[in-house]
C-alpha cells in the first residue's frame, strides 16, 4: 500500500469516528459529505399545494446554505417515515429533520436517533412524545390558533343571524397535528353559541380528490348546509367542484372558510368562491437550515419556533395574488 493511500484511509477512518461520536454537537460533518453538513429530511408527501411549496422551500434553502439534503417522500405513510429515519441513522447523517404525518407513535424511532447521537428537528407538524429529549426543536405554525381564527371569522360573519348555522367540516389527515388542532381551535371559537352546529365532519386527507368526494357525500346526506370549514385549501378547492356540480354557488349558497392561503385558493377567493382564508406559511426552509447549523454546532436553540401568519378576506387575497409566492 502506498503512503498516500494509507494516509487517505486513516483520514477516512477519522472522519467516520468523528461523525459517530460528534453528532450531538461539535461541528463534525457527515460521512458522505465531503465536508458538507448532511441532513436527512423525511417529508409527509405531495398531498397539497402547501406541501409542494414547503418541499421547494426546503430544497432551495439547503442548496443556498451549502447543506447536502437527503430527501425522502413518505407518501402520507408513517411506516415510510420510520423507514426513512432508520436509513438516515444508518447513513450517519448529521441531523435528521422531519414533518411527522401523524402525532403518535414516534418514541421508538426517535430513541434510536438519540442513541446514535443524531439530533432531530421537527418541522411543520408536531409529535405527542412526552420525552422532550427526543428532539431538539419544533419549527412550525400554531394550528390551534389557525382553527380559532377560522371560528372567530364565522362568529362575526353570523353575529346577527337567527336560527341554526349548519356547518360541514372537511378534516385533514386523521391523527395529524393540523387536523387535530384546527378542529379543536375551531370548536373552541364557536362553542359559545349553540346555533353553530357541525352537522357532518369527515377526513378528506388534505387532498383535492378526497375533498371533492367527501363533499359530494355531504351534499347528498345533508338537507341544509350553510358553511363548509375545510382544514386546507386543496380540500376546499375539491369541494368547490362538488358544490358547483350539484348546481350550487360556492361562497354564496354555501360559505367557505379554509386554511393555508395558497395561490389557487386566492384565485377562487377573487372569484367569490371562498369567503375567508387563514394563512399557514410553508416557507420554512431558511429557518430550518439555520436551526440545523445551530443544532449541529451544539448551540442552544428554542424548543419551539412559531411561524408568523395572517388571515385573508377576498379583497385582501385579490390584492396579494399577483405577488403570492406559493
Ligand atoms: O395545511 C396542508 C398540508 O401540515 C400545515 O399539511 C401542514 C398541512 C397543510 O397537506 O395543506
Amino acid at each position: 500500500m502506498s503512503k498516500r493511500v494509507a494516509a487517505v484511509l486513516v483520514a477516512g477512518a477519522m472522519v467516520t469516528v468523528l461523525t459517530a461520536c460528534g453528532s450531538g454537537g461539535g461541528g463534525s460533518a457527515g460521512k458522505s459529505s465531503g465536508g458538507k453538513l448532511v441532513v436527512g429530511f423525511s417529508q409527509v408527501g405531495a398531498e397539497s399545494g402547501w406541501r409542494t411549496a414547503n418541499t421547494k422551500s426546503i430544497q432551495d434553502a439547503a442548496k443556498k446554505a451549502g447543506i447536502e439534503l437527503k430527501f425522502s417522500d413518505a407518501q402520507q405513510k408513517q411506516e415510510n417515515q420510520i423507514k426513512a429515519i432508520r436509513s438516515f441513522i444508518q447513513q450517519k447523517v448529521d441531523v435528521i429533520a422531519f414533518s411527522p404525518v401523524v402525532e403518535s407513535g414516534w418514541d421508538t424511532v426517535l430513541k434510536e436517533a438519540k442513541d446514535a447521537h443524531i439530533p432531530v428537528i421537527l418541522t411543520d407538524r408536531a409529535v405527542d412524545s412526552k420525552d422532550e429529549s427526543l428532539y431538539a426543536s419544533f419549527l412550525g405554525s400554531d394550528f390551534v390558533e389557525e382553527g380559532k381564527k377560522a371560528g372567530d371569522w364565522l362568529v362575526k360573519e353570523y353575529a346577527s343571524a337567527g336560527g341554526d348555522v349548519n356547518i360541514v367540516q372537511l378534516e385533514g389527515t386523521t391523527g395529524s397535528a393540523p387536523a387535530n388542532d384546527r378542529k379543536a381551535g375551531f370548536a373552541d371559537a364557536t362553542k359559545g353559541d349553540p346555533k353553530f352546529k357541525v352537522v357532518a365532519s369527515q377526513t378528506g386527507d388534505f387532498t383535492r380528490a378526497k375533498g371533492k368526494e367527501v363533499m359530494q357525500a355531504f351534499l347528498k346526506a345533508q338537507p341544509k348546509i350553510d358553511v363548509l370549514y375545510a382544514h386546507n385549501d386543496d380540500m376546499a378547492l375539491g369541494a368547490i367542484q362538488a358544490i358547483e356540480e350539484a348546481g350550487k354557488k360556492p361562497g354564496t349558497d354555501i360559505k367557505i372558510v379554509s386554511v393555508d392561503g395558497v395561490k389557487d385558493a386566492f384565485t377562487a377567493m377573487s372569484q367569490g368562491k371562498i369567503n375567508y382564508d387563514v394563512e399557514c406559511n410553508p416557507l420554512l426552509g431558511d429557518q430550518l437550515m439555520d436551526l440545523v447549523k445551530k443544532v449541529k454546532a451544539g448551540e442552544q436553540v428554542p424548543r419551539r419556533i412559531k411561524t408568523e401568519e395572517g388571515t385573508f378576506t377576498p379583497e385582501q387575497a385579490a390584492a396579494a395574488l399577483p405577488t403570492r409566492q406559493y
